[in-house]
């Protein structure tokens, strides 16, 4: 018997981390009963620390946040990982595969990997949808790791408490988190793989960079030299995350970063529901208004109002 989203839901709650495997496919594909189970997710979410790790394409996010999952796992928290992968679309299943393994090892482990893309094309509300999820299933910390390259990849990353942007040496440019303009949206900075010998002047640079941004206010973004390979400066990263949520919760950066991404998130709906009811309403009604317009009774502008005035229908 298939079960609905909502009955996983329920089982995902009381700990049962297949059905919230599930959940997080229907979630993923955008299946059609889940109007009612992602509000009800919605609802009871709100207590885990969202943390949003990006970087440019092999800065070493990865390895980063395994050795992080390590440690917040000895301070006991119950911590979930979301990876955002841009070449799962092709392999999805085996690396799924290998994911779940890995969190097998420990019950309060839960990895997964998401693959860019669904079949609705919202990759930033089924992410944050799942992340939602984790929320509300009890993990304290979620992580959502994300590749530095491209608008939704980016914004996913910013529209969660914290932010860590990952720099690493030896890959070309100094500091190629610049470039991709990342740095903006750092709450914390890490240089990565800082066993290597050119990681101190990667180190140098990003901080005489960050010198110059004289940032007021109750959070200052840190920069933190790591190594996945030693395990350098993992701790230290831990805790200036939970040092921001702890600002966060004492100042008003708190209420100002949830209404920021609230925003974000009802934008984001707004743009995918109007996207996928056009979408509707093009293979309803574009022939026509081709047609006329062909013939030039109809102009480019009309027919557009036409298309929205379809869809305002659809939504009522
Ligand atoms: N020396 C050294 N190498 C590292 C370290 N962390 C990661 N690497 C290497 O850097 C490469 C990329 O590491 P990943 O952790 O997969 O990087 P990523 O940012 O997740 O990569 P993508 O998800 O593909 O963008 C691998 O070859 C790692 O072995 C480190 O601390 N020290
Ligand atoms: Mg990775």
């Amino acid at each position: 018997v298939a079960l609905t989203a909502l009955q996983l839901f329920s089982l995902a709650r009381a700990g049962d981390v297949a059905a919230l495997g599930r959940l997080l496919s229907r979630i993923e594909s955008g299946a059609d009963d889940l109007r009612v189970t992602l509000a009800e997710i919605y609802r009871s979410g709100g207590r885990a620390h969202i943390v949003g790790i990006t970087g440019v394409p092999g800065s070493g996010k990865s390895s980063l946040v395994s050795r992080l999952v390590q440690a917040a796992r000895a301070g006991s928290a119950k911590v979930a990982v979301l990876a955002i992968d841009p070449s799962s679309s092709l392999s999805g299943g085996a690396l799924l595969g290998d994911r779940t393994r890995m969190s097998d090892l420990d019950a309060h482990v839960f990895i997964r990997s998401m693959a860019t893309r669904g079949a609705t094309g919202g990759l930033a509300s089924a992410a944050l949808g799942a992340v939602d999820a984790l929320d509300a299933c009890g993990y304290e910390l979620v992580f959502i790791e994300t590749v530095g390259v491209g608008q939704d990849e980016i914004e996913i990353a910013g529209a969660c408490h914290t932010t860590v942007v990952v720099s690493a040496p030896g890959l070309g440019d100094q500091v190629q988190s610049l470039k991709a303009g990342l740095l903006e949206i750092a709450d914390v900075h890490v240089v990565s793989k800082c066993d290597r010998p050119d990681g101190a002047h990667t180190l140098s640079d990003l901080t005489a960079l960050m010198a110059l941004r004289d940032r007021r206010g109750a959070w200052r973004a840190p920069v933190i030299a790591t190594s996945a390979q030693t395990g350098q400066g993992i701790e230290e990263l831990l805790r200036a995350l939970r040092e921001h949520r702890a600002v966060q919760r004492s100042s008003e950066l708190g209420p100002l970063r949830e209404r920021r991404i609230a925003e974000y998130r009802a934008w984001k709906s707004a743009e995918e529901l109007l996207r996928q009811r056009l979408a509707a309403a093009r293979n309803e009604a574009l022939a026509e208004l081709v047609d006329r317009m062909a013939r030039r009774e109809m102009d480019p502008l009309a027919a557009a109002e036409s298309l929205l005035a379809l869809c305002a229908r659809k939504g009522a």
